[in-house]
């Protein structure tokens, strides 16, 4: 493939969104789809439950244990501390990374919960921040339809609504908004062609920056 230059670094791609708003499941097509083109591609999500932290996490999250609303959210900015080192060293070595939830995710939920909206940013402060935040739009309503919500503690209807309130604050207008009850084609489409557009940027020298700029 003629456009891949391996000098120079990858792209960091984000998604977001309510709970099955799509973001897995485009999130994975979108590693295949640069993977096929010869880029180098990994599928990352948030939380990592894999690591300690992200362990007591996936137990909060299951309702398997009780935290503070702010011990949780500290946590959720702590497994992502916990990959930056890992996230600049891919970047940098030419690796993109798709990333299914981040730091927007955190203030959204954490914001819908009735915690100061400045606090639940400040320790996002320093975490690398995306080259492009890809949106997935859908009414609560709709997202709650898709296959019934399972048994996690965010997982309730009147919830996401605030959660989608709280992004429609969070929101710039540098992200990409997609329509998330189109066909599944269709919005892979979208996101492909907004993403290799992302990525030819970052080849083309676009210097890596920081949250919240
Ligand atoms: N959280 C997360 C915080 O509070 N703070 C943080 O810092 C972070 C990072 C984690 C929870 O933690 C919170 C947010 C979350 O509540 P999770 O493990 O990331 O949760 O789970 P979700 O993001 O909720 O994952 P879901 O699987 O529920 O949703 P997805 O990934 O958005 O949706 P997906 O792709 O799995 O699709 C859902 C269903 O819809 C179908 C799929 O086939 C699937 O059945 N679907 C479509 N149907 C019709 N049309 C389309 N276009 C479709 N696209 C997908
Ligand atoms: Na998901």
């Amino acid at each position: 493939v003629d456009d891949v230059n391996t000098d120079s670094r990858g792209a960091c791609i984000v998604l977001e969104g309510l709970d099955r708003s799509g973001k897995t499941s485009q999130s994975t097509r979108l590693v295949s789809y640069l993977e096929g083109l010869g880029h180098s591609a990994e599928l990352w999500r948030f939380p990592d439950r894999t690591t300690n932290v992200g362990q007591m996490i996936s137990s909060y999250l299951s309702n398997e244990s009780q935290l503070d609303d702010h011990t949780v959210h500290l946590l959720f900015s702590a497994n992502r501390w916990e990959k930056r080192s890992s996230m600049e060293k891919k970047l940098k070595a030419g690796t993109s990374l798709i990333i299914d939830r981040y730091s927007f995710s955190e203030v959204a939920f954490s914001s819908a919960k009735g915690l100061d909206f400045d606090w639940c940013k400040a320790p996002e402060i320093g975490l690398l921040a995306p080259d492009l935040v890809l949106y997935l739009d859908i009414p609560p309503e709709k997202a709650a339809e898709r296959g019934g919500y399972g048994t996690e503690r965010y997982e309730k209807l009147e919830f996401q609504r605030k959660v989608a309130d709280c992004y429609k604050v969070l929101r710039d207008p540098s992200w990409k908004v997609i329509v998330a009850q189109l066909p599944i084609e269709e919005i892979s489409k979208q996101v492909q062609e907004v993403s290799l557009e992302c990525l030819k940027q970052c080849r083309k020298g676009k210097q890596l920056s920081l949250l919240w700029s």
